[in-house]
C-alpha cells in the first residue's frame, strides 16, 4: 500500500522541487513579435480557407420522422453559442467561448446507426457567428456555415462509425476558428459500437510446478467510465485571445476539461488525510477551497480490480502523450479497431481520440499525465486515487467523482456517483446539478 509520503515521492518526481507555493499563478512566457508580411496574410485569412466539397451524408431533416418510424433513434444536440468570463489556474478569468456555458462541451453520446440532429442557436449578444463542425459525420461543415447571430440553425446525419469524435466551432466559416476552439468551444461525441464494446484479457503470471506460466485475467466489457479533453489556452495577460502564442506553440496553461490542475486533491481531501485543509498533499492545488463551488478540484476516485474505459480526446494543436504514471494502458482503441495492448504510452495528435482500458491493480495513487514535460508543468496532470490507500475507511466505489469527468451512460457503462465539477457558469452548474440529481 502507497502512503501519503508515497504521493509526495510521486508529486516530487512529477514537479521536481521548482513548485512549493499552495498556489501556483499562470505565467506567461514572452512572446516575440511576428509580424511579417506572411503572418499577417495568414491572421486576415483567419487561417486557413478550405474549399469544402458538396455535403454527401446529410439526412434531410424533413425525413428524420419516416426514419424513426423505421427503427432509428434520434438524438437530439442542442447547443447555444455563449462568450463568457471563466476562471483560470492561479486566480483571474479569461475570455471564454462556449457551447452552452461550459468548457467543454457537453458529450454527446450514441450508438452507432443512431441520427444526430444538431441544432446551433446564436443569440443576439454574441460578438460574432459561430458554427459546428462534428467529426463524427461525414458532412462538410463548409455546407453548414456560419450561424449569425439571432439565428438558430439544424442538420442531421447518421452515426455510421463508432469511436469518439470530437466536435468544435468552425468559426466564421473557418476564420478565427483556432479562437473558438483554443478559447472552449469544443465538445466530443462517442458513438459506441452497435453490438457494444469487447472483452480483453490481460496477461498475469504465476510460478507453477518450477516454471513460470502466463496466465490471462479476464475483463469483461461493462466498464465504470472516464472522458479527459486536453487541450491549451493561449492567452494576453488579460485573459484575452493570444494568436501569436498560439502560432508559436507558447503554451499558457494546459487543460483537461477546461481546467489546469483541475483533478487534484483539495482542501476537504487535505482534512481528511493530514487532519488540516491547508497542507496540501499535492504539489499543485490551484483550485483548493469549498468556496471555489463547482471549480473546487476533485481527484477521480476508482476501484482496484475494475474494468475503466477512459475516452482520451486531443482538443488541442500540441501531441498527447498519455500515460498514467505507476500504470500501464491494458488496451488502446481507435476507430473500433485494438490499436495497442500493454503499452506504457500513447502518442494521440491533434483533434484524435483514443479509447484506453485499464484496470488498476493494487491500492495506490497514480497520475495521469501528457508525458511532454511542458503539459505536465503547466497543467496536464490529473490524479487518480485507486482503492483506499489512505485508509481512511470508505468504499472507492462509493466516493463520489466530478460530474465533468464522466461521460453519459453508453452501451457497457457502470454508473458511477457524481459530484458537480465543471468549468461552467453558475447557471450551468445549477443545470448540472439538477441533470446528476445532486
Ligand atoms: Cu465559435
Amino acid at each position: 500500500m502507497l502512503s501519503i509520503a508515497a504521493v509526495v515521492a510521486v508529486a516530487g518526481i512529477l514537479f521536481a522541487s521548482t513548485y512549493s507555493q499552495t498556489q501556483m499563478t499562470a505565467t506567461r512566457l514572452s512572446v516575440p513579435s511576428q509580424d511579417s508580411d506572411l503572418n499577417q496574410q495568414i491572421r486576415d485569412m483567419g487561417g486557413l480557407q478550405v474549399q469544402m466539397p458538396t455535403a454527401f451524408a446529410q439526412v434531410p431533416l424533413d425525413q428524420v420522422d419516416s426514419m424513426v418510424a423505421q427503427g432509428r433513434h434520434v438524438v437530439d444536440l442542442k447547443l447555444t453559442a455563449q462568450s463568457v468570463d471563466l476562471p483560470i489556474m492561479g486566480g483571474g478569468t479569461y475570455h471564454a467561448m462556449t457551447f452552452n456555458g461550459q468548457v467543454p462541451a457537453p458529450t454527446l453520446r450514441v450508438t452507432q446507426g443512431d441520427i444526430i440532429r444538431m441544432t446551433l442557436t446564436v443569440p443576439t449578444t454574441e460578438a460574432t457567428p459561430h458554427g459546428n463542425d462534428m467529426h463524427a459525420s461525414q458532412i462538410s461543415a463548409g455546407n453548414f456555415g456560419a450561424v449569425k447571430p439571432g439565428e438558430t440553425k439544424t442538420y442531421a446525419y447518421i452515426a455510421e462509425v463508432p469511436g469518439q469524435f470530437k466536435y468544435h466551432c468552425s468559426g466564421i466559416n473557418v476564420a478565427a476558428m483556432d479562437q473558438h476552439v483554443l478559447s472552449g468551444m469544443y465538445g466530443l461525441t462517442i458513438v459506441d459500437p452497435l453490438n457494444g464494446y469487447t472483452p480483453f484479457a490481460s496477461p498475469k503470471t504465476s510460478a507453477q510446478n518450477g516454471q513460470v506460466v502466463v496466465n490471462y485475467q479476464r475483463y469483461e466489457p461493462d466498464a465504470k467510465e472516464f472522458v479527459l479533453e486536453y487541450n491549451q489556452l493561449y492567452l494576453n495577460a488579460d485573459g484575452s485571445y493570444d494568436q501569436t502564442a498560439m502560432f508559436l506553440h507558447n503554451t499558457t496553461q494546459t487543460v483537461v476539461n477546461g481546467f489546469a490542475f483541475g483533478y487534484v486533491p483539495n482542501a476537504d481531501i487535505n482534512k481528511l488525510i493530514k487532519g488540516d485543509p491547508t497542507k496540501n498533499i499535492f504539489v499543485a492545488q490551484p483550485w483548493n477551497d469549498a468556496s471555489l463551488k463547482q471549480y473546487q478540484s476533485h481527484p477521480l476516485f476508482v476501484d482496484t480490480g475494475v474494468h475503466y474505459r477512459i475516452f482520451v480526446e486531443n482538443q488541442g494543436n500540441m501531441p498527447v502523450f498519455f500515460h498514467i504514471v505507476g500504470e500501464i494502458l491494458d488496451r488502446v482503441t481507435q476507430g473500433n479497431r485494438v490499436q495497442a495492448q500493454g503499452t506504457e504510452t500513447w502518442n494521440i495528435g491533434g483533434s484524435q481520440g483514443a479509447t484506453v482500458d485499464i484496470v488498476f491493480d493494487n491500492p495506490g495513487v497514480y497520475v495521469a499525465v501528457n508525458h511532454d514535460y511542458a503539459a505536465i508543468f503547466s497543467g496536464a496532470a490529473t490524479v487518480f486515487v485507486a482503492g483506499d490507500p489512505f485508509n481512511l475507511g470508505y468504499h472507492p466505489g462509493d466516493m463520489p467523482n466530478p460530474s465533468d469527468a464522466v461521460p453519459p451512460l453508453g452501451k457497457n457503462s457502470i454508473p458511477q456517483k457524481l459530484v458537480v465539477h465543471c468549468l461552467c457558469t453558475d447557471d450551468r452548474a445549477a443545470e448540472i446539478a439538477k441533470e446528476i440529481g445532486g
